[in-house]
């Protein structure tokens, strides 16, 4: 996934090249959504974000009418607390990603939602249920293969959360900011017919990487998750979906609904797997994009 993105460049602007190829990224260009629902076992996903601009709420809308699961685990950062003290954001699509989840715990997925940093106010609920979905500190979870896995949102675990918070919230206005480009960015990129690219995945994976962040935080995470003596863990909070071996542990990471758009699976057989739902998102940008020109001529007509 690291190879994906050019390694040698410094300077942002030699990034922007694929934006102006009309090749760039390729495949998901044209390709309505298919509407066929995928069955798994379980299915984590985390920083939605809900309460914020950022948050791809029809994206993930999409996702979850796509995907039917035995249990669901929100792993943290669902609705932005943070973000939501500061400045009321509050469109129907985000009524509407609640309101789906609802429906899913209703209809017998068993929803579990493990709060995060952003959604900290959910920890005082601990061990309490809402509609039907339970809030747990963490969570152990079997596999069909029989692997335990430790649920954890991890920003217990991330050392600039826990010694420097004005850092932590002074990193979330930058990151805001750099949200708010990708999205300027994107318009345009969907306007010229190309796929959907992350600016602040490609700027945080520069960044971050340079400080040794990233691997710091998958480090200490492993290391509790061989305490707890289990196998693997899932983990969300960096925005980066992963899924790798640490040291004889499986560290997976769901990825985040702001930037990457990617959910963890479980399949029936116990296989994990990584979804990038950010293929799709791209296909219907672009088919939303073409579509306005003839919309514009209907509503001159
Ligand atoms: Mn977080």
């Amino acid at each position: 996934m690291r190879g994906m993105w050019p390694r040698t460049t410094s300077n942002l602007l030699r990034a922007l090249p694929p934006m102006l190829s009309a090749q760039g990224g390729g495949g998901a260009l044209g390709a309505p959504a298919a509407t066929t629902i995928q069955r798994v076992r379980t299915v984590w996903i985390s920083d939605l974000h809900l309460g914020t601009p950022g948050c791809q709420a029809q994206a993930l809308l999409d996702f979850l009418r796509t995907v039917e699961c035995d249990t669901l685990f929100l792993v943290g950062d669902i609705i932005d607390g943070w973000q939501l003290r500061r400045s009321w954001y509050w469109p129907q699509s985000h009524n509407d990603v609640v309101q789906k989840l609802l429906r899913k715990a209703r209809k017998g997925t068993r929803v579990i939602f493990i709060p995060g940093n952003h959604d900290e106010f959910a920890r005082k609920y601990l061990d309490h249920e809402f509609g039907g979905i339970e809030v747990a500190e963490e969570w152990i979870h079997t596999t069909a293969d029989g692997r335990r896995l430790w649920v954890t949102h991890g920003d217990l675990y991330d050392g600039v959360i826990q010694c420097a918070r004005w850092l932590a919230h002074l990193g979330d206005t930058l990151y805001e900011f750099t949200l708010k480009l990708n999205r300027w960015l994107n318009t345009m990129r969907a306007r010229a017919g190309l796929p959907y690219w992350s600016l602040s995945k490609y700027l945080k994976l520069k960044v971050k990487r340079a400080v040794s962040y990233v691997a710091d935080f998958e480090e200490a995470l492993a290391r509790e998750a061989r305490k707890r003596g289990v196998q693997g863990l899932v983990c969300g909070h960096i925005h980066h979906a992963e899924m790798r071996d640490i040291g004889g542990i499986l560290y997976c990471n769901d990825g985040d609904w702001v930037e990457s758009l990617t959910a963890l699976v479980e399949h029936v057989d116990g296989r994990l797997e990584i979804l990038d739902w950010s293929a799709r998102a791209a296909g219907r940008h672009a088919v939303a994009a073409r579509r306005e020109p003839a919309e514009e001529a209907a509503q001159a007509a």
